[in-house]
């Protein structure tokens, strides 16, 4: 069958043609060492474009960069908030009138549909800044009657200064978004490090910055690698906060990285996410809601529903149906004019890693209902292809119940009553995010209210809006992404004393 795939519009071509530079002081340029690496399309193995490798030294410039633009510059000192909301608003619009482009690049990049990353990434990203465009005019401090006269008292909300933002790679452009744009809102000046894996979106979104109207230096990209760029912005005498979103073990380096300067840190980690099935749910709607809080983003997200507990008298009906619905999904490379439901998984390495974990959990005795590597098609060949895949036969206790897989597979288990269930979903070092499906509208908030994550879903999955804040308990990290919380995660709260 002839592979047929959409068009790369001319100026993604345009854009790829050459070596991409970092974007530092509102110039594209390579990096000191003159090292660059080579970005590679997961959904065929092939090269799609050459990136500048920064490191310590072109840290060093970004953040230099930002502090000029943060100390001195137009951007703390001539800019209203009003002039703030403005280019916010205006980069809203950018990215809208750039869908095509930016849906491309992360469609290359991270192997994901078009659709998709029109739909949600890009779409989202807009809607993002668009939400956030609205705070500035909005972050107000306080008069407080405090007990002392002659004294007036009354608190301002401060930028943080020089932000270091370190995005992964399961949403390339939005979650740079989550972390960029309540940083500017707030008045911040920042450098981001996208992930090695998916460089090319946050690198673009240099121009339309300029565009916007942004002083040079308030937005700065340094694509690289973790070890050597991410860990230096860690490092920075010249950053005041980091925010993060991806793996533990990072999350802990940096915590560490960061604390002879003590930076403020935010970290949005990953996650084991419980879902549960009571008997009274509607069947085909919660089949349907649980097959893409697992699958959703080839389960590829911190939140992925990847713990499906079902009550038991249901529990062989709700496989069928499950099963059903998952080898319906469509799985192809992300430029396919098909426009298949899922791409591959990111890279060679999360493919090994997904792989290990399914033949793991088999060699441990669980049953696969369905999906596994994908064989049998040429085109899937060409790529890192993993079929959504559910297993059975499993316990608690084993390692495909208790890690992240971080990719397409799903673990269904039975469950008796709502007291052990509680107990058993509780049971994970994560806490970002939990769902439950039932009619019964009492046990529906009784069992909210005691699962520990830091989003409940109740009889549906996967929803979340720039207003509304998200973020994790326990391993899954601390502070909160969005809505106003979002704010105040990229501000400091100064208290002023007035004798009167
Ligand atoms: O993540 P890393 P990886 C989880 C998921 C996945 C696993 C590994 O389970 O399978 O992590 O993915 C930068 N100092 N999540 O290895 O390494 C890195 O360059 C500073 C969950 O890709 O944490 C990239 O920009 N930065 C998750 C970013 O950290 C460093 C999303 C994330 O990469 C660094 C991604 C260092 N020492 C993975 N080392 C989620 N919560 O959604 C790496 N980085």
């Amino acid at each position: 069958m002839a592979k047929e795939y959409i068009e790369i519009c001319d100026t993604v071509r345009k854009f790829l043609s050459e070596p991409i530079g970092l974007y530092i002081d509102g110039k594209y340029v390579a990096a000191q060492s003159g090292k660059t690496f080579v970005t590679e399309n997961p959904s065929n193995r092939q090269p799609i474009a050459t990136v500048a490798e920064g490191a310590a030294e072109d840290i060093d410039l970004a953040v230099q960069a930002a502090r000029r633009a943060f100390d001195e510059g137009p951007w703390r000192n001539e800019f209203t908030a009003a002039d703030r909301s403005k280019a916010i608003w205006r980069l809203g619009e950018l990215l809208e009138e750039h869908a095509e482009a930016l849906s491309q690049l992360d469609a290359l990049d991270n192997g994901k549909p078009v659709s998709v990353t029109a739909n949600v990434d890009v779409k989202y990203s807009a809607d993002h800044f668009r939400y956030f465009a609205g705070w500035p005019t909005k972050i107000e401090g306080s008069v407080i009657p405090v007990n002392a006269p002659n004294m007036l008292n009354y608190t301002v909300k401060e930028p943080v200064g020089v932000c270091g933002l370190i995005v992964p790679w399961n949403y390339p452009l939005l979650m740079a978004a989550w972390k960029i744009a309540p940083a500017i809102a707030a008045g911040n000046a920042i450098v981001v490090k996208p992930a090695e894996q998916t460089p090319l979106s946050v690198l673009y979104l240099g121009k339309l910055f300029e565009e916007a109207g942004f002083p040079p230096g308030v937005f700065n990209v340094v694509s690289g690698f973790g070890g050597t760029a991410g860990a230096a912005l860690v490092e920075h005498a010249g950053v005041n906060k980091v925010g993060f979103t991806g793996s533990l073990e990072v999350a802990q380096t940096i915590v560490r990285g960061s604390a002879d300067t003590l930076k403020r840190v935010s970290l949005e980690l990953g996650g084991k996410s419980p879902n549960i099935v009571f008997k009274d749910a509607d069947i085909e709607k919660a089949a349907l809601g649980c097959t893409w809080a697992a699958f959703g983003n080839n389960g590829q997200s911190c939140t992925a529903g990847s713990r499906l507990y079902v009550e038991r008298p249901i529990f062989d009906e709700f496989v069928a149906e499950m099963s059903r619905q998952t080898s319906a999904i469509s799985v192809g490379p992300g430029m396919s004019k098909k426009q298949p439901d899922l791409g591959p998984v990111v890279s060679r390495e999360q493919f090994d890693r997904v792989s290990g974990y399914i033949r793991g959990a088999e060699s441990d005795g669980a049953k696969v209902v369905c999906g596994g590597l994908a064989h049998g098609s040429s085109e899937l060949e060409d790529g890192y292809f993993i079929l959504p895949t559910i297993v059975t036969d499993v316990s608690d206790d084993m390692t495909i119940v208790q890690e992240e897989v971080f990719g397409p597979v799903l673990c269904i288990l039975p469950f008796d009553e709502e007291g052990e269930i509680i107990a058993r979903a509780n049971n994970t070092e994560f806490g970002l995010a939990a769902g439950l499906w039932t009619n019964d509208l009492s046990r529906a908030h009784r069992v909210g209210k005691k699962l520990k994550a830091g989003t409940i879903w109740i009889n549906n999955w996967g929803y979340t809006d720039p207003a509304s804040p998200f973020g994790g308990m326990k391993k899954s990290g601390y502070g909160r992404e969005m809505g106003k919380e979002a704010i105040d995660l990229y501000s400091e709260v100064k208290s002023i004393w007035v004798q009167t």
